[in-house]
Order: structure tokens, then C-alpha cells, then sequence
């Protein structure tokens, strides 16, 4: 019998860099609170490579919270070592461009090892995690395998071909404009039960500053997800990654362009849509540079609070994850102060 959380139950969806930084801050607000975590996260980057399933964002999450994380490149493990990715690339196995550390690739070795075994990718990252104590119940958005693809033109001969997103954001570095992004095997896939029941049953719902296009937007195109969202009685509020129009990291702009969404926080709180209007979101946070846009995003029917969003440390991120979780207790339509 587990022991019912005692405080509020707040569940956030997020993709990996940039959400792995804003849920540390949001631990640390919340330490001591009695206040659980549950994170959804996306899985439209996993690849099976050299035989084993990588999860780029559940790994960054789980080595962020984990205090192992490389924080200079933002991915994969501190004291990092690349002997057998050496081997690998000597064999001509897996993708040269892509590096796995040989500490990363305990990981996927170990996850690729319990999906072997019969488990779901739920329960196979709850075994990972329990080694970490991340103080979060860490889920994939789905036990199915749904990988973002991005159609391009192929600069070489023109012609139109479909890569693995990894390949266009690693290889190409997203430099090669994306024509669309498809979800492969997402009409077979549905949301995980627990994944929905952390949506519905939760108190508030964050919606991390994450990529909107292939982080937030592929994990809620999971069959089940968006209906959960507009469905929960929890308030919903967003943060914008986003500021003055540049993408905080990575290449959101890059995504954003390819779906014709205008890389402001505005543009994306309108892509994302207002609740009362059939869209996601109840609250809308954005960085002080864009506070002459509160009004304008009001107009959508999203409640506004302009706070600063870039998460240089800890302690700013936690203030950030505190103003989302403040603009959430206010009721719908209540004037941004
Ligand atoms: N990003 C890179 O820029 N170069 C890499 O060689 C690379 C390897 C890699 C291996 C495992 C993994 O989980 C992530 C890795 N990433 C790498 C980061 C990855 O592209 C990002 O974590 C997300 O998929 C995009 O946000």
C-alpha cells in the first residue's frame, strides 16, 4: 500500500535539455513541500542503435536529477570516456556522428537489457531510476516506439528523404531546413495508462520550457495525451522557451519554422491554445524582455505573469517554477498582475 502524497500533486510535461533544468528547479522549490513530481517525458528522440534503445530525454532528465549529467554539453554523463564507441565506429556500428560514452552505454545496455526481459519502457526506467533517488517518478509519455522523423530535401541530390531526428539535429545540426516532422508508429501508439492518470489526477500541470515543436508538441501528439490535458480539473500553465524571440537551447526556432509558428513566447502560447478555447493551456509564463506581449496573449484567454525564464542556476529556476505554480492557483480569467 503506497503512502497517499500528503502535498500538492504537480506533473510536468517536458522534453529533455531544457526540461531537465526546469525540473531541477522545480525539485528544489518543492523540497520539503510533501509536494510529489510526476515528469512526462517525451520519446520521440529514441533511436535503437548498436542493438540498444537510447532514450536521449528520459537519460538527460534521469542524469540531470541524478547529479550526473555533463552540464558543459547539456547531454550524457560527467567523466565521460569513449572506448567502446571508438570500437564501435571501428566496426562501422552505429552512427559515428553520434557519440555513446561508455558510461551512457551502461545505460542503454541495462534498459535494452529489461525490455528483453518483458518489461514496458515504464517499468524499465523505474528499475534505472531507482539507482538515482531523483526525488520524481520519472514516466515515458509511451511504451510504444513512436521516433520523430524529419522529412528534408536532401542537399546533396535534391531529393526528398526521410532521417532519424537525431540525425538532423546532430548530424546536420538542424542546419538542413525540415519539411515536416513525422511521428513513425504513432498511429499504433496510445499514451500509458499511468502517464494519463498523472495528468488527470494531479493538482496542477506544467507544461516545461521545452521544445514546443519536437519535445512538447510530439509528446502530446501521443494518442490520449491532449485529450488528458484538456480533460484535467488541475490548472494548466506553461513556460516559454522562447525569450525576446531567440530560443533559449537548442534550434526551436529551426522547428518552429518548419510547422509556420513565428519563434516568440506569443506565437507559441497561441500554438499551444488557450483551454477555454479548445487548447492546452490556462497559464502562460514569459521572460520580463517579453512583458509587452501580456496583453496581447491575455486576448487568448491565457493568464499572464512575466517573470525572467532564463534558468542560469538553480536557485532562478526554482523562482521561475514557483511563479508558474503561483499563476496556477489563480482562477481562469483572473487579470495578470
Ligand atoms: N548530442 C550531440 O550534439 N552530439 C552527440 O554526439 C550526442 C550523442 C548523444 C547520445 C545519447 C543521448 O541520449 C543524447 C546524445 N546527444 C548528442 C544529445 C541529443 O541530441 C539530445 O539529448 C536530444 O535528443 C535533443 O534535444
Amino acid at each position: 500500500m503506497t503512502v497517499p502524497p500528503t502535498g500538492p500533486r504537480v506533473c510536468v510535461i517536458a522534453g529533455g535539455v531544457g526540461g531537465a533544468r526546469f525540473i531541477r528547479g522545480l525539485r528544489s522549490h518543492l523540497d520539503g513541500t510533501g509536494a510529489t513530481i510526476t515528469v512526462i517525458a517525451n520519446t520521440g528522440d529514441d533511436v535503437w542503435l548498436a542493438g540498444l534503445r537510447v532514450c536521449p530525454d528520459l537519460d538527460s532528465i534521469m542524469y540531470t536529477l541524478g547529479g550526473a549529467n555533463d552540464e558543459g554539453r547539456g547531454w550524457g554523463r560527467l567523466a565521460e570516456s569513449e572506448r567502446v564507441s571508438a570500437e564501435l565506429d571501428a566496426y562501422g556500428v552505429g552512427w559515428p556522428w553520434f557519440t555513446l560514452g561508455d558510461l551512457d552505454l551502461g545505460t542503454h545496455i541495462a534498459r535494452s537489457s529489461l525490455l528483453r526481459d518483458g518489461l514496458t519502457l515504464t517499468e524499465a526506467t523505474r528499475r534505472l531510476c531507482a539507482r538515482w533517488d531523483l526525488g520524481v517518478d520519472l514516466l515515458p509519455v509511451t511504451d510504444d516506439d513512436v521516433e520523430t522523423h524529419v522529412e528534408i530535401l536532401d542537399p546533396l541530390d535534391g531529393a526528398v528523404r526521410t532521417i532519424h531526428f537525431e540525425e538532423w539535429w546532430v548530424r546536420h545540426r538542424a542546419a538542413v531546413p525540415a519539411r515536416r516532422f513525422v511521428q513513425k508508429g504513432i498511429a499504433s501508439a496510445q499514451a500509458t495508462p499511468e502517464a494519463i492518470t498523472a495528468v488527470l489526477h494531479a493538482d496542477v500541470v506544467l507544461v516545461a520550457p521545452s521544445n514546443p515543436v519536437v519535445s512538447i508538441g510530439t509528446a502530446l501528439a501521443i494518442p490520449g495525451m491532449a485529450d488528458a490535458v484538456r480533460a484535467t480539473a488541475a490548472p494548466v500553465v506553461g513556460l516559454s522557451p522562447i525569450i525576446g524571440g531567440r530560443a533559449v537551447r537548442g534550434m526551436a526556432e529551426a522547428c518552429l519554422a518548419a510547422i509556420g509558428v513565428e519563434a516568440t513566447a506569443s506565437a507559441v502560447a497561441a500554438h499551444y491554445g488557450a483551454r477555454s478555447g479548445g487548447g492546452l493551456l490556462d497559464g502562460w509564463l514569459v521572460d520580463t524582455v517579453d512583458a509587452t506581449s501580456a496583453s496581447g496573449i491575455e486576448e487568448l484567454g491565457l493568464r499572464v505573469r512575466a517573470v525572467p525564464l532564463w534558468m542560469t542556476d538553480v536557485d532562478t529556476t526554482a523562482a521561475m517554477a514557483a511563479a508558474a505554480l503561483d499563476l496556477a492557483r489563480h482562477p481562469v480569467g483572473d487579470r495578470a498582475r
